[in-house]
Parts: structure tokens; C-alpha cells; sequence
């Protein structure tokens, strides 16, 4: 089987059980395309939203054997709360869904669960899911599952940038202490290594405000299936293709 990537190029990859070279450290999806798969198959958006979670239990395990150390996963930002209420509403039910079914599963396999986003505007039997997922594998050694969930990149670079004023005006910190670092340490992504790749399903070549200050040397991978129809062969491929490119970080390459 092969399929095209689409981006700077198009290319033929053939299907594997594993990527040759070094895999990345942090992988971080865009799970786009549930509602066109639905639409495409006359399903109501819910069903595909439903398949998307399949597929999301389904990379998880992928990324887990591939030995993925972080895997960030974009579940909902902060402009999904323009959708029309019905969905929202079974949107914020997923979470506490896919944790009843698959939290022994990652407590088993040492899984960390974390979140990026504004925990505090989402309705609480969402937020009190979470927590209790995430308190429950505090202590995890294994991968990092981190569901980016009420997020926006912008709104997160001004929660920092605020936070950092403010403990510039508590002279806990001062003007010139203020580096890359610090801004790093005031995302939700705090602690987490940048990632090193990003998957884009289902045709859309645009970040979308998803990770913006993270993203900046990431290699950036667009492929066209719709997010239910992901399968292991596709995050191999996207891991191929990050081992096929030159990381040069804006330097010369040795
Ligand atoms: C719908 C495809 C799992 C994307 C996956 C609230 C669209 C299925 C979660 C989830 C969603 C979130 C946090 C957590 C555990 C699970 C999820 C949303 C949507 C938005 F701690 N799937 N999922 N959250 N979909």
C-alpha cells in the first residue's frame, strides 16, 4: 500500500512496521477530519467523531511501541466552542468516554496522562475526568500523553507573557533574567521537550494556533487520509520522512 504526503513535496512510502532511522522524541497530531469522514460516508458528525477516537486509541499503542516519548494530541481548541452546541456538548463527553474505556490501559502500560490548555473553561465532569486521569498517573515513567484540549497558541503566549510581567512587577525576576527559556517555562507545555514532529491529517496545510512557539524547528508533516482512517503505517511513513529530512535549526548541518 502507499499514499501521498502532501507539503513541500509529494511522495510514495511504502507500508512498514517500523521506521528505519531514529524516532522522534515528541509527536504532536492535528485530529482533523472526523466531520468530512462522517459526511463522506452520510454519517451525522458525531459518528465520526466516535471513528476519531478509535483512531486515537489505535496511535496511542502505535506511538507507545514506537517508543515515542510524548505524544501530544489536539482534541479541541479554544475556536471549537463556535460549533453548534449539541456537538460541543458530546464533544466534552469524550473525554470522560475514552477514559472509562482505556485509563486501566495506560495506568498499565505506565502512560503519564497530561493537558495543555485553559482547564478551567470546560464543563466540570470534563474537567473532573481529566484530573482524575491525570492525579492517577502522576507518577508515570513511561510516555507522555498530552491532550491539547481548550487550546490556543496566542491566548497561551499572552497567559506567559502576563505571568512573567507579573513576577517581573513582584520583583521575583528581573527585565533582563527574561529568555527563551523563561517564556517556555510559562506554557501549558512546560517540561515537555519541543516537539520534533508534527502530523497534519486530512489535507489542511495550516498550523490552525495550535503550538506556535513550540513548533518552531519542528519538521511538519501533511498527510491526506481524514484522522479516522490513521493507521500505524501512516505514523511510521511521517516518522520516515522526519528521518529523511536535513534538521538543520537554522545552522549549518555537520
Ligand atoms: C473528537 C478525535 C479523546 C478528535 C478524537 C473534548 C475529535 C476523539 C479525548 C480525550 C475527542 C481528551 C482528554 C482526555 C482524555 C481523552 C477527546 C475531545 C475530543 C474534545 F484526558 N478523544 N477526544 N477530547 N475526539
Amino acid at each position: 500500500m502507499s499514499f501521498s504526503l502532501k507539503g513541500l513535496f509529494t511522495k510514495k512510502v511504502s507500508t512498514k512496521e517500523e521506521p528505519s532511522g531514529e524516532v522522534p522524541r515528541h509527536v504532536a497530531i492535528i485530529m482533523d477530519g472526523n466531520g468530512r469522514w462522517a459526511a463522506h460516508r452520510g454519517l451525522p458528525r458525531t459518528a465520526g467523531h466516535h471513528a476519531g477516537m478509535v483512531a486515537l486509541r489505535r496511535t496511542i499503542r502505535s506511538a507507545n511501541d514506537l517508543g515515542i516519548a510524548v505524544l501530544t494530541v489536539y482534541a479541541f481548541s479554544t475556536e471549537n466552542w463556535n460549533r453548534p452546541s449539541r456537538e460541543v456538548d458530546f464533544l466534552m463527553r469524550l473525554p470522560n468516554e475514552f477514559l472509562r474505556t482505556d485509563l486501566p490501559e495506560l495506568i498499565e502500560k505506565n502512560v503519564r496522562v497530561t493537558m495543555s490548555g485553559f482547564r478551567e473553561g470546560l464543563p466540570k465532569h470534563t474537567k473532573d475526568a481529566i484530573d482524575d486521569a491525570i492525579s492517577k498517573t502522576a507518577t508515570n515513567t513511561g510516555m507522555v500523553l498530552n491532550f491539547a484540549l481548550n487550546y490556543g497558541s496566542r491566548a497561551e503566549i499572552v497567559k506567559a507573557v502576563r505571568e512573567i510581567a507579573e513576577e517581573v512587577s513582584q520583583k521575583q525576576l528581573t527585565f533582563d533574567e527574561i529568555d527563551e527559556v523563561t517564556v517556555s517555562q510559562h506554557l501549558y507545555t512546560a517540561g515537555l521537550p519541543d516537539p520534533d514532529l508534527l502530523i497534519r491529517p486530512s489535507g489542511e496545510i495550516r498550523l490552525s494556533n495550535f503550538l506556535l512557539w513550540q513548533l518552531a524547528y519542528a519538521e511538519l508533516c501533511f498527510i491526506d487520509v481524514y484522522w479516522p482512517d490513521f493507521k500505524h503505517e501512516h505514523l511510521v511513513a511521517a516518522i520516515e520522512v522526519y528521518c529523511k529530512r536535513d534538521r538543520r535549526f537554522g545552522g549549518i548541518k555537520l
